[in-house]
């Protein structure tokens, strides 16, 4: 299997529940490491760059404004099979269908403040990685 790079985003939510080590806990106990990490506030211009794939979905207001209600913790994730080990992880988009035991079914409440981002191919992750993060502070070990 491939040694691959994924982006996870902590969403406002999750980060003031204050379950930030928790859920990067999850992430290390799976085997995926943090190869980058950073506690921002996104402005609007920000999040409506990273959701613009969204911007003709009738949520896309709503998911920006979320976006930016708080600070969020933005990580790279490495390892093998790392984008789909981390939406396994993260359980389905909508809180009340997530398997038990996912981030998502553990921490989530809304399919709009659903605790965590994860993209959803190696393709999509090499875009967002580079989106928030310069390569040299991307530090794979
Ligand atoms: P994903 O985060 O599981 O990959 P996407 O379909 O890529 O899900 O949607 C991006 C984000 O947009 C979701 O995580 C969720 O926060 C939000 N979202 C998706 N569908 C809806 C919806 O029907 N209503 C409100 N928010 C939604």
């Amino acid at each position: 299997m491939a040694v691959e790079r994924t982006l996870s985003i902590i969403k406002p939510d999750a980060v003031a529940k204050n379950v930030i080590g928790k859920i990067y806990t999850r992430f290390e106990d799976a085997g995926l490491k943090i190869i980058a990490s950073k506690l921002v506030q996104l402005s609007q211009a920000d999040a409506e760059g990273f959701y613009a794939v969204h911007k003709a979905r009738p949520f896309f207001a709503d998911l920006v404004k979320f976006m930016v209600s708080g600070p969020v913790v933005i990580q790279v994730l490495e390892g093998e099979n790392a984008v789909l080990k981390h939406r396994d992880l993260l359980g389905a988009t909508n809180p009340k269908e997530a398997a038990a035991g996912t981030i998502r079914a553990d921490f989530a409440d809304s399919i709009d403040a659903n605790a965590v981002h994860g993209s959803d191919s190696a393709e999509n992750a090499a875009n967002e990685i580079a989106y928030f993060f310069a390569s040299s502070n991307v530090y794979s070990r």
